[in-house]
């Protein structure tokens, strides 16, 4: 089976592995994606990277995403902020799920809330690296047309 998905990470996700290891791991943003280009190689499906500290760039990278089938965001800050990038998943009408590297239920009240959450395929938060990997699996099923069974 082929598939293309494109994982999308927002601001601040690029110093992954080099500030707060206590909190978002030791692992670099680099070698997250060259675990997941592994993990795609072996489901069979194509993967792309795009990471962003602007917002508008987000924006944009969705908008040009009509080449893939599946998208995984971590839109970082953005997710408690961005109706803009809301608008532009939904513009483009990509199925998408959405990864948190922590927990956000279980920090501060304002990253409760996600502007994505509705109208995600589904959510994956607090398991590190691990949740990109699961969702790049969902995805996979999810393509297939057996997602849920
Ligand atoms: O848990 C997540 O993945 C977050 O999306 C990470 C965001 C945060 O604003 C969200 O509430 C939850 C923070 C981006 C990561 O920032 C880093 C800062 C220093 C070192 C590594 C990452």
């Amino acid at each position: 089976m082929t598939g293309k998905a494109l994982v999308i990470n927002g601001p601040n996700m690029n110093l992954l592995g080099q500030r707060e290891e206590g909190l978002y791991g030791s692992l670099t943003l680099q070698e997250l994606e060259s675990g997941l280009k592994e993990k795609a190689r072996k489901l069979g499906l194509e993967v792309d990277f795009f990471q962003s500290n602007h917002e508008g760039d987000l924006v944009e990278r969705i908008q040009g995403s009509e080449d893939y089938d599946f998208i995984i965001i971590n839109p970082a800050a953005y997710t408690h902020t961005s109706v803009a990038i809301r608008d532009a998943l939904l513009a483009v009408g990509k199925p998408f799920i959405e990864v948190h590297m922590t927990n956000i239920y279980a920090r501060e009240d304002f990253r409760h809330h996600s502007y994505l959450s509705d109208v995600a395929v589904g959510q994956i938060v607090g398991l590190g690296p691990l949740g990109y990997t699961l969702a790049l699996e969902a995805a996979y099923f999810f393509l297939k047309g057996d997602y849920g069974s």
